[in-house]
């Protein structure tokens, strides 16, 4: 932050003083010709080869980006439609590059050829209907191409049906936590409501306690999925607007309050699996570098770390919104099965809470 800071102001007194110079130049008296402000055919071509250092430099820099980068990116999608998410992003950027490479190689390299020259004059072009016919067809079937190609993988990926037997789940937002509920054997999700929030009783969803379907609901504060089959999410909110963001499935949905939103996916690679892969060991490699620099300096927050699946919250929603996350576990469904027979019900819970 200092550098950043001592940069701003060193670049600041290098304008001032630069401004302070023309202030000066402009109120002296005129030694040379009139015509000193005018640009020569030396400067142009200066100005001409200086588009060609900058068309080195974006080009560089985009090389340089992905090169150091590159790394950060999120690793294969762990979700079914996070495949076709996936390359309908890299199609997508794949164009741009393809666009951006050639257009800003011919926008600088005519901004050199016809630089101005003494003696030659503009040529008035007034217009050119085949070529506008083109670079507006071209953009049209491009365009039209990707948007279809979103909407249909939209629609796939936001259908969400109670086909093939999914997992309910509720997610639960609030300020600044997540609670997880499973609706128990039946997978049915007890009726709840936040006025019915009774925190001395630990009702702290505000499940009805008449509805029998919330007699056997589970309340966690870790997400366990089996692998392979699909879950349905119901997200709530207690306060404000969440985000529920699940980066490793391409998972993302609002939690607003007083309505519940809805998103489905289906976990494809367990936690344990996705612990094996090559990029992810690599990754907790260098995090572990890091940490273990922090820990030498007695810092917090350096113990070593292994990789876990995370759902975050991405709407800034207050000023701990950077730690609102939960811990998410993707196992085989006799792994789930086990661990979910281990978890209390909300019955349970209410009757160990009676005096
Ligand atoms: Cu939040």
């Amino acid at each position: 932050m200092t550098a950043v800071l001592t940069i701003a102001v060193l670049v600041l007194v290098g304008i001032a003083v630069w401004q302070m110079t023309k202030i000066f130049e402009l109120s002296q008296v005129r030694a040379k010709s009139a015509n000193a402000e005018v640009a020569t055919d030396e400067d142009n071509r200066y100005n001409g080869y200086l588009m060609f250092a900058f068309l080195i430099f974006i080009y560089g820099i985009t090389i340089f980006s992905f090169w150091k980068y590159g790394k950060y990116i999120l690793p294969e999608s762990s979700s079914e439609h996070g495949a076709e998410y996936d390359s309908l992003l890299l199609w997508s950027f794949v164009i741009i590059f393809i666009v951006q490479f050639i257009t800003q190689a011919l926008l600088h390299y005519y901004a050199y050829k016809y630089r101005g020259k003494k003696g030659t004059k503009a040529l008035f072009f007034a217009d050119n209907n085949t070529l506008e016919f083109i670079w507006t067809i071209i953009p049209v079937i491009v365009l039209a191409g990707l948007i279809l190609w979103g909407l249909y993988t939209w629609t796939n990926i936001m259908d969400i049906n109670e086909d093939d037997d999914p997992l309910i789940v509720e997610l639960y937002a609030q300020q600044f936590n997540w609670t997880a509920r499973y609706g128990g054997a039946d997978n049915v999700l007890g009726e709840a409501n936040v006025r019915l929030i009774d925190i001395d009783r630990a009702n702290i969803l505000g499940l009805d306690e008449s509805d029998p379907n919330a007699s056997d609901d589970v309340i966690v504060k870790e997400l366990h999925l089996p692998v392979g089959r699909k879950v349905n999410f119901k997200f709530r909110s207690q306060d404000v607007l969440h985000s529920a963001y699940m980066p490793h499935f391409r998972a993302q949905m609002n939690c607003v309050p007083g309505m519940i939103t809805e998103f489905s996916f289906t976990p494809t690679v367990t936690t344990a699996e996705m612990r094996q892969r090559p990029e992810t060991i690599e990754k907790v490699k260098r995090t572990n570098i890091l940490r273990a620099e922090k820990a030498a300096m007695g810092e917090p927050n350096s113990d070593p770390w292994e990789f876990d699946y995370v759902l975050l919250c991405n709407k800034i929603c207050g000023k701990s919104h950077y730690n609102m996350q939960m811990k998410i576990i993707v196992e085989t469904e006799e792994e789930y099965q086990a661990w979910l027979e281990g978890q209390q019900t909300f019955n349970q819970t209410m009757a160990s809470m009676q005096p």
